[in-house]
């Protein structure tokens, strides 16, 4: 079996339109899609967010997986395959993927995520670090990812029937609640009874502790944050000049999440050679560029039973910061 497979669409001319969408909008109405957050270099910062102590998601997810990884295999009583949506780096997973080793004879890891180069590194260095895993990286958005991940498994015999989906990283807590209904529903789609679905995602708590996490002393979340205006730059022909916008990222109480923006410090117009045109930025204006979302167990319940989903268990860390959910998709 060939170890990749690219379904890559033309990112670049989502990126023109979609900027072009976003920066038109008058009013403090500016926006920008979260996905471009992950380039190369958005790509990389993220990783340093997620080693900074005011990042308490990642340590506490792993730190959740550590302890709970036999307890959560112990629901599937026949082999699985493993399928991971925006594995990333693969970090997280290893602990899990060490703890099937334990059970089974061979695994699959299907990873799937938008950026084709760590994708193809991580593939690489998972086949060479484990032996009886085959690791199959798709480098795919979601939807079209897990199309794939079924049509790989129909066709390759020697896969197990069932699935085990990782949706980890608390990504659902970036989409609005009816988009994460409508994804869920469509990864439940492709999902048979008998199928999991580990979500990790982010619970209400303490304001401080959340806003410090995404304003982290060193400054990687604003750097991640600022990076999107370089991208305009290095992809579209941008000039913006980063130091004329700031990061702000505060917890909106009557939405329960972080609302991150850049804000520009001045009045000023920027051009984008690519598209031929420039941008009208007031002083203090602000561009959206993503929201996070924290959850209660109760409203994630709700959302996931509306979407053909049952939970298993729940799997908490001490100070109940952070939730993984083993789900079942309900026959
Ligand atoms: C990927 N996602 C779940 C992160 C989050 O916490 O919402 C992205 C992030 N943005 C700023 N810091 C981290």
């Amino acid at each position: 079996m060939q170890p990749f497979v690219s379904r890559e669409i033309s990112l670049i001319e989502h990126f023109a339109r979609d900027i072009v969408d976003g920066l038109s909008e008058e009013n403090n109405k500016k926006w920008i899609k979260p996905r471009y957050l992950y380039d190369e270099v958005g790509s990389s910062l993220f990783e340093r967010i997620c080693e900074q102590p005011e990042y308490y998601p990642f340590r506490t997810e792993t730190g959740i997986l550590k302890r709970y990884d036999q307890k959560i295999f112990k629901f599937m009583d026949a082999d699985v395959s493993v399928v991971e949506l925006g594995s990333g780096n693969s970090a997280k997973t290893r602990i899990l993927l060490s703890s099937l080793l334990e059970r089974q004879k061979h695994v699959f890891y299907l990873p799937i995520d938008v950026s084709q180069e760590i994708l193809l590194k991580t593939t690489h260095d998972l086949n060479r670090e484990f032996t009886r895993l085959d690791t199959f990286g798709i480098a795919a958005d979601y939807s079209e990812g897990i199309r794939e991940a079924c049509n790989i498994s129909a066709k390759n015999r020697a896969m197990p029937e069932r699935k085990v989906v990782l949706f980890l990283g608390s990504t659902i807590g970036n989409f609005e609640y009816s988009e994460a209904i409508e994804f869920l529903i469509s990864l439940r789609a492709n999902m048979q009874a008998g199928d999991f679905l580990l979500l990790g995602f982010d619970l209400q708590k303490d304001v401080k502790l959340v806003e410090d996490a995404y304003n982290d002393r060193l400054g990687f979340t604003s750097a991640f944050n600022l990076n999107l205006l370089s991208r305009i730059n290095r992809e579209l022909g941008g000039e913006f000049i980063q130091t004329n916008f700031r990061h702000l990222a505060f917890y909106n109480t009557d939405h329960h999440r972080i609302e991150m923006n850049l804000i520009s410090k001045i009045t000023h117009d920027v051009y984008v050679n690519r598209l031929g045109r420039s941008f009208s930025f007031s002083e203090n204006e602000r561009i959206h560029t993503e929201n996070s979302y924290k959850f209660t167990l109760e409203k994630m319940k709700d959302i996931v039973e509306g979407s053909g989903f049952r939970i298993a268990e729940n799997f908490l860390d001490h100070g109940n910061l952070y939730c993984v959910s083993l789900m079942v998709v309900n026959s």
